[in-house]
């Protein structure tokens, strides 16, 4: 009897087993599984997708603007003027490590030219000052500091040099910087993030100093190949477009890169991303915990309350994308108690807030799966596991997961992750729950991306529907949260 091929359905429309049935031997021929969703260009560099799970860490304004009380320094500061008394990058780095934080990003020099470390191409730096006797190097220690509590280190330069005689002198200026960035990736270790800021200005000869951007995002390249570049611009990483604490409601991670630079003046295309755009640049939230960026002893009462912080994160890690916190030590060159208490609660009330995922103890449906394999099962959307994932057919555009808990919970905050690997996917969501009328809308939203988290009145319930109403291309959901998280507490400012 010639081998008679039996192709047996399964509940999703491609995948299919082959029997062969050959008489009195069954020979089983290796399913014809389907696989993964092609990704969706552009997708996340390996260095991107790293940089997007640290989520939340450290800005570091700190340096000759500590000790004349201002914003902006002018240059014309003497280097006798910065002189800590008790500087200890480690208890920087206790307070950060306590605040769940994943990195710090050092201000090694901001606009009035002053360098945090003995730089062989200035005098305008700590080796003049009285500080450690002029042998000191903050970018050394925080470095150090880092690495022994297993903390990221990124550095800040300012392009702007309100010092240095060769600003505005483009060519000579930009090898003179060159310089400076070469030191600060070969001495002091592994490097996660160069922040260059857009601010540019006149030299003293009257010119407008020209920035070799291309110039010194290779030379990061070619020195620090894992690091991320973050500037208005990218290339790898955006600014969000304001000091606030807040990206968009609709947050892409991609971006149209060309036609913006560092300075770009519409940063409301920043806050929102581009729609399809070409290139992949997650933006980052960069804000102070206070005022301003650099420590003011008249400050000190101004430092954000605890609602206010967690208002921030749920609107930057909430919204996809990596909150940048800045918390800037005084003149002593140690974080003030005020400082790190009030980054304690915070860390303390995320913890209690997202303590227990509702989500792990549900059932999950879906309207539909890819192929019908386990693989995309809606189970891996609630399975706690960052790399596995729920995934609709290529042609699906819209579709429903449920979750069913074993008894009546109670929660009022849900958190989306998608498959970014394969892409930004998601337009439009909303999340329901039953009501005596049908399934009523709770929250709704637009972008998910690396992370969404949508907070709402507080339900009692045992199902929770997620509805995908649109997407780019076929859905994926890496894990679905559910959450009851508490009202932070008012601190007294
Ligand atoms: C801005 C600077 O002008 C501020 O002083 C601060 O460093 C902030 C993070 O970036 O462009």
């Amino acid at each position: 009897m010639p081998p008679v091929a039996s192709p047996v359905q399964r509940s999703g429309k491609r995948g299919f087993d082959l029997a062969l049935d050959v008489g009195a031997h069954s020979v089983s021929v290796s399913p014809l599984r389907v696989g993964p969703p092609e990704p969706l260009p552009p997708v996340p560099s390996p260095q991107q997708l790293a940089w997007q799970d640290l989520e939340f860490y450290a800005f570091v304004h700190f340096g000759m603007n500590t000790f004349t009380d201002r914003e902006w320094g002018t240059g014309k500061e003497g280097p006798a003027l910065f002189n800590p008394t008790e500087l200890d990058c480690r208890q920087w780095v206790r307070v950060f490590k306590r605040a769940g934080m994943k990195g710090v990003i050092l201000t090694a020099k901001h606009h009035d030219g002053f360098c945090l470390w003995p730089s062989k191409y200035t005098e305008h730096s700590v080796k003049n000052s009285p500080w450690r006797g002029g042998k000191g190097d903050v970018v050394k220690e925080l470095s150090e500091a880092c690495r022994e509590a297993g903390l990221k280190f990124g550095v800040y330069l300012s392009p702007w040099d309100r010092h240095e005689p060769s600003y505005g002198d483009s060519p000579r200026y930009n090898r003179f910087y060159k310089n400076q960035l070469r030191e600060l990736l070969t001495n002091y270790g592994p490097i996660f993030e160069v922040w260059f800021d857009g601010a540019c200005g006149e030299g003293p000869n009257g010119r407008r100093q020209v920035y070799d951007w291309e110039g010194y995002w290779a030379l990061v390249r070619r020195l620090q190949p894992n690091a991320v570049i973050f500037s208005d611009a990218g290339p790898d990483v955006r600014w969000v477009g304001n000091e606030r604490g807040y990206a968009d409601e609709t947050n892409w991670s991609t971006l149209n890169r060309e036609g913006i630079y560092p300075g770009y003046p519409h940063p409301k295309e920043l806050t929102r991303g581009h729609e399809g755009g070409k290139s992949w640049v997650p933006a980052e939230v960069d804000v102070s915990i206070r005022p301003g960026w650099f420590y003011h002893a008249s400050q000190d009462s101004q430092v954000k309350s605890l609602p206010k912080l967690v208002d921030i994160y749920f609107h930057s890690v909430g919204r996809n994308a990596n909150l940048l916190l800045n918390v800037p030590p005084d003149r002593r060159g140690l974080i003030t108690a005020v400082d790190s208490t009030r980054l304690a609660q915070f860390r303390d009330y995320l913890d209690r807030a997202f303590a227990v995922n509702l989500a792990g103890r549900a059932k999950a449906a879906a309207s539909n799966w890819r192929g019908g394999e386990s693989d995309f099962a809606p189970a891996k959307a609630v399975d706690g596991k960052p790399d596995t994932y729920w995934a609709t057919d290529d042609s699906v555009r819209s579709a429903w997961l449920e979750l069913e808990f074993p008894s009546a919970v109670s929660f009022n905050c849900v958190m989306l992750q998608e498959a970014i690997a394969l892409g930004q996917r998601v337009r439009r969501f909303r999340v329901l729950v039953p009501s005596a009328s049908g399934w009523q809308q709770v929250a709704d939203g637009t972008t998910v991306g690396h992370k969404r988290l949508v907070r709402f009145e507080p339900v009692t319930t045992t199902k929770l529907k997620i509805e995908i109403l649109d997407a780019r291309a076929c859905p994926t959901l890496t894990e679905v949260g559910v959450f009851a998280v508490p009202p932070p507490e008012a601190t007294s400012n």
